[in-house]
């Protein structure tokens, strides 16, 4: 297919007054009639007439009442139409039952559901699905399932039938129809502008008791937009339904959220402290599209960022607000390195706004997500908190009802600002992570900081400019004394001076600093990129002696965790080398970890040692072919040192840490867990895994249960329990799903395709069940030393599973596709093992979607 492309934008000839849609609900016949006003577009000369459907079987089509013929291609239909508005009507049948891609109107365990986003809509009924096209919409549903929902407020019903308006215009992709089943949790909110609205949470009967979390976190998100963006919800009644078949985490339907069960249902016995975690967060999420996203929405689907970055940033400043901003940015930037610079370092590359797509489906990334979320905290720290609002509140006047573009937000930015942000724009423009190469110079009584950025080549991209960096930076004195509190230094072009004097940095027009090392000792210790200021990789060359004083004593919490992380990864570069670790690492370790006065998440992070990815990646950018059964094997061996080192330590953590009386998910609870679980997997490399089975058999909560579970297959000791586990969960969708991803995911190097396999054919393993799927498959993938075993096998598994796949679900199986991003970074034997299996996939004559994701892999 061609690709579409952001420079070739046009205005829609026809926009459309109101919408009418009566759906006659079967499950393998659905009637769908339609009667749309259209009207001409003052801003489009042309009256050409085209609408988008797939897969529909047109039964009649009439304008203005009179009956018409439309031409109909695989893509939609054309017809000639009057010079001026006028109505068409026409009725369709489509196949619920059928659709298993998961997009437009389908069945999940017996209930009708939708997902529109991103060109679902057309699977429904011929449309303008296109996001700049918005109109209010009025539902009529006939059929015999007794709750019957759809987006805005409740109209009418009566038996067999209920009806809807959504008063609010909106693009097609936020429709929503659901029928089914379902018991609703309720409670009701009155808004900061004094209207009340009733909130449900809507799932199977049977689940009502898992739904208490996602309700409240749904009326605390209300509340928190209402405080701090003062955006109040604006309907009558605000429903969120869980299903069990989806391809995404959930979707903000106008009034209707639909979501992935697994971010809905969470009770102590099921459902983990991280899972609580997402609940709350995507629960956020989605309500706060209401204003960032359906009142203000996206001009075509290139600025998509506009929509996602701006609420992942939203959803993160509301969960830091919950859960304490240190923590959750250390979890934050973990994510951030793991997927989207992994992301932005492989040949699926792109910018924040891609310039064009042949699946748009495809570009739902974590580079318009997470970069896009890191793009908006950057405007905010260079714009200060104060701007940021204003821009916001101006953005929302302005452009409320509004199909809007970046530049549209960006102008926002520049008004409040006069202008002062000139120059930032490349970040959306731009793909690949920055590189900065910091030199300090200390002469005895100035300190001077050169900073140079580069940014690599990305496909389609040789060339790349400077972009805005602001690095957050503080000073510390030898003896770990903060000297200068955090100042923003923004890089501006590919070089940059600044000199500190008198506790205050300045931009230095003398000559560049000196790239010696200092020449009066002790020289001061940089704390750069504070709090992850800005998303790039730092090149410093660094003491382990000044990173062990900014592990003890930094007063930016996130580089105080970011100082061990790189004496971790340097020890562990060392031990692939051969060399000996330095016994001072753990020491300053078993003291961070012990230090009672910071809080349990934080010291549990703080024992984390980077991932056998983020190595191989480290190796990558050395210019080091990584062995990912070296880089396991060796890993292992430094866990078992730190294990041995600190033997008291990890028992005297697991007997202090177990938390009485009835479980809380709240974060302090949580973080004291996850030190609890982090000092039983030590503690597991010393006693072979008694304690950890002593704490499965007693845990009443999930999370302590499938850690300890998990602990146990790596230990090769889990057999039993894994049974335990399967035979108490197997009804359970959601917890079935956790003992596929920990028995795979934590199985040995050498055994674990053998496991997959053996585990995909049982008969629980159903792949046309998107999360039974990545629980299952992406396991594996997810297990580095498993996934890249030099057998090949882990390779041949996941392709054998993605050409099932495909046909049935083009979008999860292009996602799941992208575990092959890093083949260029290994050895020329297992190169060519995944290219083949690429090539494999492409001979299949597979999806769209799956086509541009695997040809875009290979890069030719
Ligand atoms: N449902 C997805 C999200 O909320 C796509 N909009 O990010
Ligand atoms: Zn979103």
């Amino acid at each position: 297919s061609d690709p579409v492309r952001l420079a070739q934008y046009e205005a829609p000839n026809w926009l459309v007054e109101d919408v009418h849609l009566t759906f006659r609900l079967h499950p393998t016949a659905t009637r769908v009639t339609s009667r749309i006003r259209f009207r001409p577009n003052p801003d489009s000369a042309d009256r050409g007439f085209r609408l988008d459907g797939e897969d529909l079987k047109l039964l009649s089509a009439s304008i203005d009442g009179r009956a018409v013929e439309p031409r109909i291609d695989a893509e939609g239909l054309s017809v000639d139409a009057p010079n001026d508005a006028f109505i068409w009507e026409c009725e369709v049948e489509i196949d619920p039952k059928a659709n298993t891609r998961l997009e437009g109107l389908y069945m999940s365990k017996g209930m009708y559901c939708t997902q529109c986003e991103a060109e679902g809509f057309r699977r429904i009924t011929f449309y303008p699905d296109r996001p700049d096209v918005m109109a209010p919409f009025t539902v009529r549903i006939e059929s015999d399932q007794p709750v019957m929902l759809s987006n805005g407020n409740p109209t009418a019903s009566g038996d067999g039938w209920a009806e809807w308006h959504d008063p609010w215009p909106k693009p097609a992709y936020l429709f929503a129809l659901v029928a089914g089943e379902l018991r609703a949790t309720s409670t009701t909110h009155r808004t900061s502008e004094g209207r009340d609205a009733t909130l449900n949470v809507w799932v199977r009967p049977g689940d009502e008791d898992r739904t208490g979390y996602a309700l409240d976190a749904l009326k605390r998100s209300m509340e928190w937009d209402e405080r701090v963006y003062g955006r109040a919800y604006d309907l009558e009644v605000f429903n969120l339904v869980a299903v069990d078949d989806f391809n995404m985490g959930a979707m903000e339907n106008k009034g209707l959220n639909i979501f992935n069960s697994k971010y809905v249902l969470a009770s102590p016995e099921t459902a983990t402290d991280r899972d609580y975690e997402l609940i709350e967060g995507i629960v956020a999420h989605e309500y706060f599209h209401n204003w960032t996203g359906n009142r203000i929405t996206c001009r075509d689907w290139f600025q998509l960022c506009l929509k996602e970055g701006l609420t992942v940033f939203r959803d993160k400043q509301f969960s830091g607000d919950v859960r304490g901003h240190a923590v959750k940015r250390i979890d934050d930037v973990l994510m951030l390195r793991a997927r989207q610079f992994r992301e932005d370092a492989g040949p699926l590359a792109h910018p924040v706004r891609p310039e064009e797509y042949v699946e748009i489906n495809n570009f739902y990334t974590a580079t318009v997500y997470e970069k896009g979320a890191e793009v908006i905290g950057m405007l905010r720290t260079l714009a200060g908190p104060e701007a940021y609002d204003r821009a916001l509140t101006l953005y929302f006047d302005r452009h409320d009802g509004d199909a809007a573009t970046i530049e549209d937000f960006f102008a926002c930015f520049q008004e409040v600002t006069g202008n002062a942000l000139t120059g930032f724009e490349r970040w959306w423009s731009q793909a690949g992570t920055p590189r900065v190469t910091a030199v300090t110079h200390w002469s005895g009584d100035v300190l001077t900081l050169t900073l140079r950025q580069s940014t690599p080549a990305t496909p389609g991209q040789p060339q790349k400019g400077p972009v805005w960096i602001p690095l957050a930076t503080g000073v510390l004195s030898p003896d770990g004394k903060e000297v200068a509190p955090t100042q923003v230094l923004t890089l501006k072009t590919s070089e940059a001076t600044f000199r500190l004097e008198g506790g205050i940095w300045r931009p230095s027009d003398g000559p560049a600093a000196d790239p010696l090392p200092a020449s009066v000792e002790p020289a001061p210790i940089l704390s750069l990129n504070r709090g992850f200021s800005a998303p790039v990789i730092l090149d410093r060359k660094v003491t382990d002696a000044e990173r062990l004083i900014l592990l003890a004593h930094d007063t930016d919490p996130f580089n105080r965790w970011e100082a061990g992380r790189q004496v971790a990864k340097e020890q562990l570069l060392r031990a692939l080398d051969g060399g000996a670790l330095d016994p001072a690492w753990f020491d300053a370790l078993g003291r961070l970890v012990s230090d009672d006065s910071l809080e349990p998440a934080f010291r549990a992070l703080a024992l984390g040692l980077p991932s056998e990815d983020d190595i191989a990646q480290s190796l990558h950018d050395a210019g080091r072919t990584p062995d990912p059964a070296r880089i396991h094997a060796i890993r292992e061996d430094v866990l078992q040192g730190l294990a041995e080192a600190q033997a008291p330590l990890f028992r005297a953590l697991v007997d202090a840490l177990v938390t009485h009386g009835p479980y809380s998910p709240d974060a302090e609870a949580a973080g004291r867990r996850a030190l609890r679980l982090r000092a039983l997997d030590m503690l597991s490399r010393l006693d072979g895994g008694d304690a950890a089975a002593e704490v499965f058999a007693t845990a009443d909560n999930m999370t302590e249960s499938l850690s300890a579970l998990a602990i146990l297959i790596r230990r090769g000791t889990g057999e039993a329990e894994s049974g335990t586990f399967f035979t108490r969960w197997y009804d359970d969708p959601n917890t079935l799903d956790k003992w596929f991803s920990t028995v795979i995911g934590n199985a040995a190097p050498d055994e674990a395709v053998a496991v997959a396999r053996r585990l995909t054919a049982l008969p629980e393993f159903d792949p046309k069940t998107p999360n039974r799927f990545r629980s299952a498959v992406g396991a594996l993938s997810a297990n580095t030393a498993a996934f890249h075993h030099a057998s090949g096998e882990g390779y041949r598994f996941l392709a054998d599973w993605l050409i099932v796949l495909d046909p049935i679900n083009p979008q999860t199986a292009a996602r799941m596709t992208t575990a092959f991003e890093t083949w260029r970074r290994y050895d020329g034997d297992r190169q060519g093992m995944m290219t083949d299996q690429l090539r494999r996939i492409l001979a299949t004559g597979p999806s769209r979607d799956v086509t541009e994701i695997a040809t875009r892999l290979l890069g030719d």
